[in-house]
This record gives C-alpha cells, structure tokens and sequence, in this order.
C-alpha cells in the first residue's frame, strides 16, 4: 500500500491534490480505504482522463457531439431480417445456429453494469419483477430460455451442449446479481457455466477537471460505459475462459428487454452463413425520437449513431416512402467472433471513442455538507459497446419484428413507454399470439368462450391472461402439440408440470 507522501505526490501528478482535503478529519478505517481506492488509480491516466473531460465540457457538448453531418443511412438491401426472408431460408439460418450451438460454439453475454437510474430501483434490473403472474424477473426468464435453447440445440443434432452464460456487472451490480443467483440456485444452470466479472470504475469529473467527491473519503465513480466490456475481458480473463471452451460466437445483449432471445439461433445462423465476425439486430424505429441508436454509416463506416447523439430534425427525416430515413434502431444485441473480439480488447479498445454524460453528481462541498446538486455539475465519460462496429470486416444488420422481440424496461410506470406494464403487456401480448397459432382458444372465469383477437392495437391487453414458461417454448415451437383444439382458462400458466399434464391428455 502506497504510503501518504507518495499518494500526495501522484495525485499532485493527476493534478488532483484536493482529493485529500479532509483527509485530517478521517478516521484510521476511512483512510485506509480511501488510499486503497485512490492508490488504483494511475496518475498519468487520471491526468489524461480529467483533462479530456474538461476539454469535452468547455465545449457545446450537444452540438459537438451531434453525427447530423457524418451520417448516411444504410441501404435497405443490406439489412438481413426477417420480414425480408422466405420461411425456408429462416429455417436454414435457425438450423446452422442450432448446430453451432450443439457443437458448444456459442456463448451469451449480458451487459449488466448499467445502474437502471430512470427505473429508479435501487438493485440490479435484472432482479426486477415486471408483474407477470409467475413473477419470474428478467434474470429467471433469461436462465430459462438459455435452458431451453441449449435443450433445441440437442433434440435438432442429438448432443449435448452448454451456453455458458457470462455476465459483466460493475461496482454497483456485482455483490446483489451474486446473491439472487445464489439464493435462485443459479436457476438451475450449473454454477460453473455463469461467469460473472466486473467491469471497471472511473471517476466522475467536473467541469474544471477535478475529481468529484463524493463524500470526504470517497470519489465519485461510475462504471465505464457498456463499451467497457472490452477492457473488462482481457482484465478478467474471460477471453481465455471463452477459448478454453471452445467458444467461437458471443451473442451480446442488454438486460432490460423482456422479449430477447438468448443465443438466438436464427441470428447466429444468418452471421455465420454471412461469414460476418460482427452483427447487430435491429428493429424498425416506433417513432423519431424513440432512444434507441440507428444502424448507419458514418464518415462511410458502420456505425451506430447513439439517439444522443443525433439531433430531432435529423431523427425526423422521412423518405419518399414515408419511413424515417434513419429507421434501423439498435436493439443492442450484437454478434461478435471470439476472433473480432480478440483483436479489439488487444489492439483497438483504447481508440474507441469516449462518449460525455453532463450528469448531477452528488458531491461533498468544501464545507463538508453533502449536496445533491438540483442541475448537472458533474461529467461522466463513457464508452459504448456498438463503436467496435468499425474496425469489422464483415459487419452485417439482421431486422426483427418489434413485437416478436424488442420491448425493453427502461421507467417506471410513472412513464408512458418502456415501462413494468408495457414489458408485462409485450410479453403476454405474444404468448396470446402463439396459443392462438397453435389452435387453441381461451374460456373466461365463467367459462365463456372469449373471441379471439389475432390482431392487438398498441397498448392493448390482450383479453386473455397467458404465461408460458420458456422451458416449455422458446420462440412459440413445440405448442400445437399441446394446445391444438383445447380451450384454456384465463389466466393460463404454460409450466413444465402443466405441459406434461396436457401430454397426458
Ligand atoms: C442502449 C443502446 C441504445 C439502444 C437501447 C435499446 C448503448 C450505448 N445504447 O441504450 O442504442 O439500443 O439500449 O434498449 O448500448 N451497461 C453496462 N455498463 C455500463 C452502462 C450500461 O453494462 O457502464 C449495460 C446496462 O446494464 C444495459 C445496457 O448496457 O444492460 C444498455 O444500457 P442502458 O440501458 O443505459 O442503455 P440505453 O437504454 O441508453
């Protein structure tokens, strides 16, 4: 442990001597752990990261950073997807995604670093409950369709096969995300195939480059971006662990989407078959100021333009066809080679582009009060996991039906979109949808038949209730068996036990 002349003297270095200015007033235990803190960090980087936030802030930040005149839109024939395919060529794409799956090639990995500010819940989204009246949260669902897909993989090439489940959490999410899998006994994965690792901290900054404190031993840290990731798996040695089982694809994603299809195998299989080592899917943007990035190019590269970073007239352009020109909203599920991978955390992670968050950080001041600052005081710097996009060689877009897969949890219900009920509803809304394929229809409590309704206008509840456990049906297969002629009661819970009931019958 560095002693405090040599502490001083490398924060002198950062030109952050101030970080000890109460040091006289702390207790032996608040020392010591404020000097383990301070002594990671490195006094030429913090110099370096201090100086560019500050240069970032003296400048007009929304302007600045606007891609308005880099950007162009990418040509629809490029997008893969699946409105754009026959029902054949899905099912070869499923197929190839199946067998690389059996052949244990594919991997997931969950971003779940994020603080879920604008939820305004104090643990990790992932242990949110959306409702549902199995009350599953988003991390129970997401271990079960891992379950389920690696189960297809096995029927469809007769081996078995494991997609190791790895998670980035930060500072804030690691200890939390432990204990629920702990205490959910890993929701039956085994153990030793969820990798949880950390992704770094970096300090928040004001607008004249000092380091925010946020108490008067501790400075103000927030994690480095989803882009993070990258640093995060060489740190952590989790590309090793990937080659050491042989990964060869990472279908990347975010936690919040209630619809998203782990390991997705008709997506693995359109980015192998493309020989892409880079892919993103995509959903057609529900309105221009939606905040979702776009799939585009920019200075003629892939890219995608962050909702941030784009301003509202450009959002709004519309084509002769009446789409929005920029159309193609990053869902943030990517695909990536472990070789794409490889060659990013070794060569290209420090070129990526620090994006800047004016955000309110609360701060001691020099009083000691503690402030919770009513407007922004505080940079935060991030990078973001889509900007690898560039440095592809072979970068493909696969789009998506809306309905079928994208219906994040971003607020709480005070707000009108993204919200507990709209994920609830999107979730309910397409087990409704599935019942109804496979040839069933739904009684109410009093046993009425209810009519059904193939069609829902947005936001509409769909007037059956209707739950089926992912262990059941991934993606809506495996249900006409089961369900063809019946007439269910709603609410209607689809559970292993209640399949094979239905089996029976
Ligand atoms: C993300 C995408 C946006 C769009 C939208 C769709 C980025 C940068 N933006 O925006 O283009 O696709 O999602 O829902 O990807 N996270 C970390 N570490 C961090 C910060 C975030 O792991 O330091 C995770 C977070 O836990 C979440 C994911 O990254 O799973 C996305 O983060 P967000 O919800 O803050 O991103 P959002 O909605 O602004």
């Amino acid at each position: 442990m560095s002693s405090l002349e040599d502490l001083r003297s490398r924060l002198d270095l950062a030109g952050q001597s101030h970080l000890l200015r109460f040091w006289p007033e702390l207790s032996a235990d608040q020392r010591s752990r404020f000097v383990t803190e301070l002594s990671q960090l490195d006094p030429a980087e913090l110099r370096a990261h201090c100086r560019a936030a500050a240069e970032a802030a003296s400048r007009d930040s929304s302007s600045e950073q606007r891609l308005d005149q880099r950007m162009e839109p990418v040509p629809a024939e490029f997008i893969g997807g699946v409105k754009r395919s026959d029902k054949e060529t899905l099912c070869e794409w499923e197929n190839e995604g199946l067998l690389q799956i059996s052949q244990n090639k594919v991997a997931v990995l969950l971003l779940a670093g994020g603080q879920g500010t604008r939820l305004g819940v104090s643990y990790p989204k992932g242990m949110y409950d959306v409702g549902l009246p199995s009350c599953k949260t988003l991390y129970h669902i997401q271990a079960e369709r891992i379950r389920k897909v690696q189960q297809l993989a096995e029927q469809k090439h007769g081996s078995k096969c494991t997609v190791p489940w790895y998670i980035m959490t930060s500072e804030f999410t690691l200890a939390p995300t432990e204990s629920f899998f702990k205490e959910n006994d890993y929701f039956n994965l085994d153990k030793s195939d969820v990798i949880m690792f950390e992704q770094r901290m970096i300090p928040a900054v004001s607008f004249d480059g000092k380091v925010i404190l946020e108490n008067k031993s501790k400075i103000a840290m927030a994690p480095d971006g989803n882009g993070g990731l990258y640093r995060a798996l060489t740190e952590n040695k989790i590309l090793q662990d990937m080659d050491r089982r042989g990964i060869q694809y990472v279908h990347v994603y975010c936690v919040d989407n209630i619809l998203v299809k782990l390991a997705d195998p008709v997506f693995i299989g359109f980015c192998v078959r493309k020989g892409a080592d880079c892919g993103a899917k995509v959903v057609e943007k529900a309105f221009p100021e939606e905040p979702v990035g776009v799939v585009c190019r920019v200075d003629g590269v892939y890219q995608v333009a962050e909702y941030s970073e784009v301003s509202p007239e450009v959002a709004r352009q519309r084509g002769p066809t009446g789409d929005l020109v920029y159309g193609a909203g990053n869902i943030c599920n990517h695909f990536f080679t472990l070789d794409f991978l490889k060659t990013i955390s070794e060569k290209s992670e420090k070129m990526l582009k620090q994006h800047v968050a004016i955000k309110k950080v609360p701060y001691v001041d020099d009083e000691g009060n503690l402030i919770k600052p009513d407007k922004p005081n505080g940079i935060k710097m991030e990078k973001f996991v889509f900007d690898v996009f560039q440095f592809s060689s072979n970068f493909v877009a696969f789009e998506v039906l809306r309905e079928e897969e994208f219906s994040p949890l971003k607020n709480a219900d005070t707000a009108v979109n993204d919200t507990p009920s709209t994920a609830r509803r999107s979730l309910l809304s397409q087990h409704y949808h599935w019942v109804l394929a496979a040839g069933a229809g739904f009684l109410d409590s009093q046993n009425r038949k209810l009519h059904p309704k193939p069609r829902l206008a947005d936001n509409e509840d769909p007037p059956a209730i209707c739950e089926i456990s992912p262990l059941v049906s991934y993606f809506g297969e495996g249900l006409q068996m089961l369900l063809k002629g019946k007439e269910l009661k709603s609410p209607f819970i689809l559970d292993e036990k209640t399949a094979e009931q239905l089996k029976d019958q």
